[in-house]
Parts: C-alpha cells; sequence; structure tokens
C-alpha cells in the first residue's frame, strides 16, 4: 500500500460491495462525467464568469490542455495540490485537470491565510499551490512566497493572471498524460469545519462524491435548463456538490459565477442569465429580501433558493417564502459527506421548520445520548451517520479519528438534532467546540492555541456569542498575565500570523478566573451565558 493511501480509511468491503450492487457507486470518474457531457451537450453553456462564456466543449478542451500542462511539469497520480481560488471559471478547468491525471486538489478557501495554506502544504506534502494573482484586494503571490519559504514539499507555485515569479497557468507546456484514476480512488480532499488545534482533511473518491451529485442533481430536479448561481465560494462542499456546480454539470445547465453576492450586483445577474436556483448562507437572506423590496428587481427566472451551512430560522423562511415567492429549500450538509435537503413538494410546516432529510436510503441516522444509545424518536441528541458518501476517516488523524468515527464506522457530526416521525432532522445545537460564524465555521481551540502562545496570555477560551446579523459571533475570554495587554494586541498578533479574518476574535473579554463545572473544566456553557448577559445589558 502507498504511503499516501495508508493515511486514508476506505470503506469496509461489505458496505462498499452494497454500494456498488445497488447502484450507487457506479465506477464514473469525473473525467469520463466530464467527456460524457461534453459529448452530450458539446455546445451548451456550462460556465459563465464576468466576460468568459464556456460551453461544455470549452470546460473539457480547458481541463485538457491543463492536464497535459500539469503533467509536463511532473505532476500525476496522488500528488496533492492545494488550490485556492475565487469563484471563476478557470477553478473548474484547474480541477477536472488535476482531476484526470490523478492528482488530488485539496480546496482552500479564498479568506485562508499564512497559517492554513502552509499547514495544508506541510500537512498532506503538497508539491503544487495554485492561486490567482490578486483578488479582493489581496496578492495571493506575496503569500505563495512567505509559504513556499517554510513547505518543504511545494514545488510548483501556478498563478492564474500575472504569474510573477511564478509560473502561469495560461502558458504551460503539454506532455504525455498517465493513465486516469480508478472512481474508486481519493478525488480530491475538502476541509472540515473543524473543533480542533489544526484543519482536517476529508478525502471523498470519485464514486461517492459522483454519487452524492447524482442524488442532489434529482432531488433539486436539474435539468439542461438549470442556471446556478454560484456566491458561495466555489470549493466549499454546499456550493459545489449539494447540489452546487457540479450537481449542475452533471444535468447538463449552467452555473454562474459571482465572488460578489450583494445584490446590487447579483440581481442584474440574475435577470440577464435566467438564473434558475441559488444557494445561500443564512446572513445573505435578509441583505436579499430588503434589496429585493428596494430595488423591485426582474427575479422572474428564479424558482428555488436553498439556505443552509447554519442555523436559519423560520421567521426568515417564512419571509423569504412570501417576499421572492420562489421554492425555499433547507440544506444541512456537511463537507464529511451526509446532506439533508427539504423537497420541493414538502408541506409547509417540513419546508420552514425542518432542515431536511438525507439524499440516500441507505444514509444511516443515529440519534444518541451521550453513553452513544439510541434515543426515541423526537429527542434531541448527538448526530451519527454512515452512509454511501460519508467518510470513514480523516486524512492522516489516526488519534483524531479513533474519536470522530465509532468501531462501525458512524460519523459523530458534533451536532444536536431530533428526527421527526417523518425521518426530518431538526438541528436544535451543537456539541462540538465550534463556532459557527454565519456558515463560517471556527474551531475554538485552532484559535486558543494561537492566542495561548502570546506571552501576555495566561489562558483562553472561545466561545460563540449571539448576533442579530450572523446567528453566532465568536468571543475570546483571555485571563492575561500583564494588565496592560489589550484587545488590539491580540487582534493585531493574530493578524500578523496569517489566519483567515474570520476567525479573529469578534470580542475579547479580559477576566481573573474562568468558571468551572463541577469535574473542574472550563465551562463553556456558563461563559457564553456571561457574554449573552453582557451584551444583553449593553444593548
Ligand atoms: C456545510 O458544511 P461544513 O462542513 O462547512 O459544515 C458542516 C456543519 C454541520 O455539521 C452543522 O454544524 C452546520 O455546519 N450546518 C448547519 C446547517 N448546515 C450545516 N447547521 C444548521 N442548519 C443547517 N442547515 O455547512 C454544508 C455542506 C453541504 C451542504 C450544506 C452545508
Amino acid at each position: 500500500m502507498s504511503d499516501f493511501l495508508a493515511h486514508c480509511t476506505p470503506w469496509p468491503e461489505a458496505l462498499a460491495g452494497d454500494y456498488r450492487r445497488k447502484g450507487y457507486w457506479r465506477g464514473q470518474t469525473f473525467s469520463a462525467l466530464l467527456e460524457e457531457r461534453a459529448e452530450q451537450y458539446g455546445e451548451r453553456l456550462a460556465l459563465v464568469s464576468g466576460q468568459t462564456r464556456w460551453s461544455y466543449r470549452d470546460l473539457a478542451a480547458e481541463a485538457d490542455r491543463l492536464a497535459k500542462g500539469f503533467s509536463a511539469l511532473g505532476l500525476g497520480p496522488q500528488d496533492r495540490v492545494v488550490v485556492q481560488l475565487p469563484n471563476c471559471a478557470e477553478f473548474f478547468a484547474v480541477i477536472f485537470a488535476l482531476f484526470r491525471i490523478g492528482a488530488l486538489p485539496i480546496f482552500a478557501l479564498p479568506a485562508h491565510r499564512k497559517l492554513e495554506i502552509s499547514y495544508f502544504c506541510q500537512h498532506a506534502e503538497a508539491v503544487a499551490y495554485i492561486i490567482a494573482d490578486q483578488h479582493g484586494g489581496f496578492d495571493y503571490r506575496n503569500l505563495a512566497s512567505e509559504v513556499k519559504a517554510v513547505s518543504p514539499s511545494l514545488q510548483h507555485v501556478l498563478v492564474l493572471g500575472d504569474a510573477g515569479p511564478f509560473t502561469a497557468l495560461h502558458d504551460l507546456p503539454a506532455g504525455p498524460l498517465p493513465a486516469p484514476p480508478e472512481a474508486s480512488d481519493v478525488a480530491f480532499f475538502q476541509l472540515s469545519g473543524g473543533s480542533t488545534g489544526t484543519p482536517k482533511l476529508i478525502p471523498r473518491t470519485h464514486d461517492d462524491y459522483i454519487y452524492s451529485l447524482r442524488g442532489s442533481a434529482e432531488i433539486c430536479q436539474l435539468s439542461p435548463e438549470s442556471v446556478y448561481l454560484c456566491v458561495l465560494p466555489v470549493g466549499h462542499n454546499f456550493a459545489l456538490s449539494s447540489p452546487g456546480s457540479l450537481g449542475v454539470f452533471y444535468a447538463g445547465g449552467t452555473v454562474v459565477l459571482s465572488s460578489n453576492s450583494s445584490p446590487d450586483h447579483v440581481f442584474p445577474l440574475i435577470a440577464a442569465e435566467r438564473v434558475s436556483i441559488t444557494a445561500l448562507v443564512p446572513p445573505l437572506v435578509p441583505v436579499w429580501l430588503d434589496a429585493a423590496a428596494s430595488l423591485q428587481p426582474d427575479l422572474s427566472s428564479l424558482k428555488v433558493v436553498q439556505v443552509g451551512g447554519a442555523r436559519f430560522n423560520s421567521e426568515m423562511a417564512a419571509r423569504l417564502v412570501r417576499e421572492l415567492g420562489c421554492i425555499l429549500q433547507q440544506v444541512f450538509g456537511m463537507a464529511e459527506g451526509l446532506v439533508n435537503y427539504t423537497r420541493y413538494d414538502d408541506s409547509d410546516a417540513l419546508v420552514l421548520h425542518t432542515q431536511g432529510r438525507p439524499i440516500s436510503p441507505d444514509d444511516e441516522i443515529r440519534v444518541v445520548d451521550d453513553e452513544d444509545q439510541p434515543l426515541p424518536i423526537g429527542e434531541v441528541g448527538h448526530l451519527l451517520t454512515r452512509g454511501p458518501y460519508t467518510i470513514h476517516g480523516y486524512y492522516r488523524a489516526a488519534e483524531h479519528n479513533a474519536r470522530s468515527f465509532t468501531a462501525d464506522g458512524f460519523y459523530r457530526t458534533g451536532d444536536l438534532v431530533r428526527q421527526t416521525a417523518e425521518g426530518y432532522l431538526v438541528v436544535e445545537g451543537r456539541a462540538k467546540d465550534q463556532i459557527n460564524r454565519g456558515g463560517e465555521k471556527i474551531s475554538a481551540e485552532e484559535i486558543e492555541h494561537l492566542l495561548l502562545a502570546h506571552q501576555g496570555v495566561a489562558d483562553v477560551a472561545i466561545v460563540a456569542m449571539p448576533d442579530a446579523f450572523l446567528g453566532e459571533k465568536s468571543c475570546a475570554f483571555v485571563i492575561r498575565r500583564d494588565a496592560s495587554l489589550r484587545a488590539v494586541e491580540l487582534n493585531a498578533y493574530l493578524r500578523k500570523l496569517g489566519i483567515a479574518a474570520y476567525k479573529i476574535p469578534d470580542r475579547i473579554e479580559f477576566t481573573d478566573a474562568f468558571p468551572k463545572t463541577g469535574v473542574g473544566k472550563v465551562s463553556k456553557k456558563i461563559l457564553r451565558q456571561m457574554i449573552e448577559q453582557r451584551l444583553l445589558m449593553l444593548s
């Protein structure tokens, strides 16, 4: 077994056999899928991004050119490649090219900075890092120089646009292509929202992911007429596969990409491209609804608005349906696999008050107590799941895997849910030590570790605090060594280390001691109550 495979946990043979027999896993790779679509839909529009308009044939040709280019550079099967691109057509040419040569993209977010990217490069021993020259006022080439200096495995930095000291994506020689990968192989890595000190990488196979695309495309009734607007980060599991851009390609439809989710930019795009479906995180919903009420845009083509990634309150859900007059679909998913959808013909009660039911009849759901004992239907407990597109282990994380998966391979989602009599899930809370900042996930421990390394900090505990706009924001309770330490210094320190801006604590509260639980651990529950009280008093 290769070193690489030893770090990934396959599905047990019995389950894998079952998923194949049932026709979930059909042995098709992403490159075979794209080739098939290019044959079927040749001149139909696959992608729109700014001035770029690519047919299925254009996308396939560009992916083929890049695959040969990557091969010429020496990239090949199982090489890990960190891909950090904004929402642009080239993202898809790059990933389909990597899929073709069996290299494995790691989907970084545009917000990630030096600490995150160098961790991915080091942990996965990535050989290449693919960026845009600049985006959102940030120069990724400077970031790449910093990352390269601390990542010994990194041989290539490939740049969309002006390459500076690196290699331009537009200008690669052509090399011979290797044999294509197998559909049962890992195809890429998603990133875990995380609740531990370091982010976790999620290996997804061609077989399992394409099954989730097919299931999603069916549930969302996608067809070649579908036009999907992608405003969430293109590599995130929601925007990529639920049904996301890849689900739309599966169905032969059109993907319209935009990095800007503001109504002034997006509403004209919806009208011009006749967008039929889009996906939002909850904080965007009131922004769109308020703007729609005042601007009166032409949204007549928009049939479905999906909302997911974080808790969505039912009053806002009702407002969306009422004011936009389209179908609301709630989506509760995770990069590790399981995705739940409300269905288009569900009752209002289900659509407004639940987060849907799984894609597959073979998604196994368990709702259990603290001792892993099953709870009666309707009671709130820990959600465990196993199924044809849910992983059995993170990449290179044996110790963490022992905690995150049961002995029989169920993933511990860290979510607290209840199941309705109809089999729908309602997300009631979270047991994992994470902040869900409007869909962006922050691992408390990751940021606590960084702050603890600051010489002025004696101890720190990070918790979620309520926020009217984002749902949750992060609050760091800090015990100082030195009373002169200021919050701005800690924020500047974190920024200088190089982390995604959304992970910087929204608020820092200095304190002399932490409340403790009965067994002497820091009580985050009491800290959450403390900050909630304080915010109430301030408001
Ligand atoms: C999606 O994926 P991730 O990996 O960024 O985050 C997963 C976590 C879930 O475990 C849950 O805690 C939370 O995000 N979450 C929701 C939710 N959807 C996700 N919490 C409440 N209500 C929802 N509707 O966020 C993701 C992946 C695929 C599709 C949709 C979302």
